[in-house]
């Protein structure tokens, strides 16, 4: 049945045409961007669902926040109103404002994580994989079982599954484990919530064995809206209350503001009352990101972060946002197309290792969908699947990702139904000629991060 569409809160100011290539075009444009869909040019893409990190639409507030930038080199007024802001909703001390999210990163693994050491997380976002690696050290994920079988439904896929992390402390030595990180929502399972339960319960191992619980925090406030919808005690409390209690359990937190916080960019180190573990991210940060007042950000950006904060915490805006995933994937529940169910928060993870059982994980399933949506109408999606996983950094060869996802991330108040309806209409008719669908092999790729920049061939 086709689910509800919860109304836009808001109403439209600005509009930004797009237009979509002929198909002769497009196959053109696939085949010139070595068919990586990073490659293509903003332009050429009738739907965006590449990410929606960054990619969302500021409100009026928002835009007239930007005109109050202080750009002082130091101390600026919007400095200090991000600060403050940051540390009601979160009840933190200290936050380090830094210009996103893999810079929160940067700045902060190589305190926590050297070679011999591993970083456990309910699973590692690629970039936070790429940082844990980049200090030296090894990142292990420990998702809940339930997170692999995409058909049936589990209220919150994204779980650490706490019996494994006890015994990879046990087997790894605590001494050796730098950090654990709890990622919400978890995007990599298909932006799964964890639950409150299950945050509070690996924070009481971490403290345990003296592990400090770091919390990855791009999709905090989605995460809130899951746990206010579907657990047990929760029902009446409002999504503050509900954050402040899930960072309560952590010792420190990396954000990439460009999603939840609805900035295009933006990103926040949070840091609860260790005055020591302040003072070594102020070191780090001002020869990395700039002065610990701006951290990589102009004033107005900060000024737009501290608004969208409270903007992004708003249980309508919630409401209406996740209620456009549940819409899309409602219809494709009705064409019987495989997603990682129930649906995430940010975006539908179309199962492609079920709809290309034909095509195997070193031939790229997730990515060969990506490529076929944008072929069938204009629509621009990534695969997080082994194209991104990459390869062992150790031996060299290409893992297998535990699952094959394309994702049709959506933006934040960008879309409106009818564009949902598009993308639906274009997947069912992929699905129709899907045993048709070729996989890909690399011709080119770099070291780390490769999805970004490799290039591709589809196989004959
Ligand atoms: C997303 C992104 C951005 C992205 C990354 C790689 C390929 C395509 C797009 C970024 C995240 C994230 C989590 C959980 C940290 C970062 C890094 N996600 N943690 O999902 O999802 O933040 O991009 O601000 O540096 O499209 P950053």
């Amino acid at each position: 049945m086709k689910g509800k569409y919860y109304p836009e809160p808001f109403k439209i100011k600005m509009v930004e045409p797009i237009k979509i290539l002929t198909e002769e075009e497009r196959l053109k444009k696939i085949e010139e961007a070595h068919y990586n869909l990073f490659y293509l040019d903003s332009e050429d893409v009738y739907i965006d669902l590449l990410s929606d990190s960054g990619t969302g639409a500021m409100s009026t507030e928002q835009w007239a926040g930007m005109m109050k930038g202080d750009e002082a080199y130091s101390g600026s007024k919007n400095y200090k109103k991000l600060v403050s802001t940051a540390q009601n909703i979160f009840g933190y001390n200290y936050i380090q404002p830094v210009h996103q999210g893999r810079a929160a990163e940067k700045v902060v693994m190589p305190i926590f994580l050297g070679p011999g050491k591993y970083a456990i997380s309910n699973m590692h976002f690629d970039t936070t994989r790429a940082h844990v690696e980049l200090a030296g050290a090894r990142a292990i994920d420990c998702v809940v079982a339930e997170a692999l079988d995409t058909e049936t439904y589990s209220p919150f896929k994204g779980n650490m599954d706490t019996k494994k992390l006890v015994e990879l402390i046990e087997e790894y030595g605590a001494e050796n484990i730098g950090l654990i990180i709890m990622t919400v929502t978890n995007n990599s399972a298909g932006g799964q919530p964890v639950s409150m339960e299950n945050i509070k319960e690996t924070s009481e191992i971490a403290k345990k064995y003296n592990i400090p619980l770091m919390i990855d925090a791009a999709r905090f406030a989605e995460n809130a809206y899951f746990i206010k919808t579907r657990e047990k005690g929760y029902e009446d409390k409002s999504i503050r209350e509900i954050v402040l209690e899930m960072f309560s359990y952590a010792q420190l937190f990396t954000m990439s503001s460009k999603k939840d916080a609805i900035v295009n960019i933006g990103g926040l180190i949070g840091i609860k009352d260790d005055e020591e573990l302040y003072e070594k991210v102020k070191a780090n940060t001002i020869p990395l990101e700039g002065f610990v007042s701006y951290g990589g950000l102009a004033g107005r950006d900060m000024e737009a972060l501290a608004i969208g904060l409270e903007e992004g915490i708003d249980y309508n805006y919630l409401k209406y946002r996740i209620g456009q995933m549940e819409y899309l994937a409602s219809r494709l529940d009705e064409a019987n197309i495989p997603y990682q169910y129930p649906v995430g928060g940010h975006a539908v993870f179309i199962d492609a290792k079920k709809l290309l059982p034909h095509i195997p994980y070193y031939e790229f399933p997730g990515q060969a969908l990506a490529i076929e949506l944008y072929k069938e109408a204009g629509i621009r999606t990534c695969d997080i699947g082994s194209f991104m996983l990459g390869n062992d950094p150790d031996t060299g060869k290409q893992l297998e990702s535990p699952f094959e996802f394309t994702r049709l991330a959506i933006p934040r108040r960008v879309y409106t139904q009818s564009h949902l309806d598009l993308v639906a209409d274009a997947l069912i008719a992929i699905k129709e000629r899907a045993e048709s669908i070729k996989g890909y092999r690399i011709t080119w790729e770099p070291k780390i991060l490769r999805h970004f920049t490799a290039k591709l061939k589809p196989i004959e």
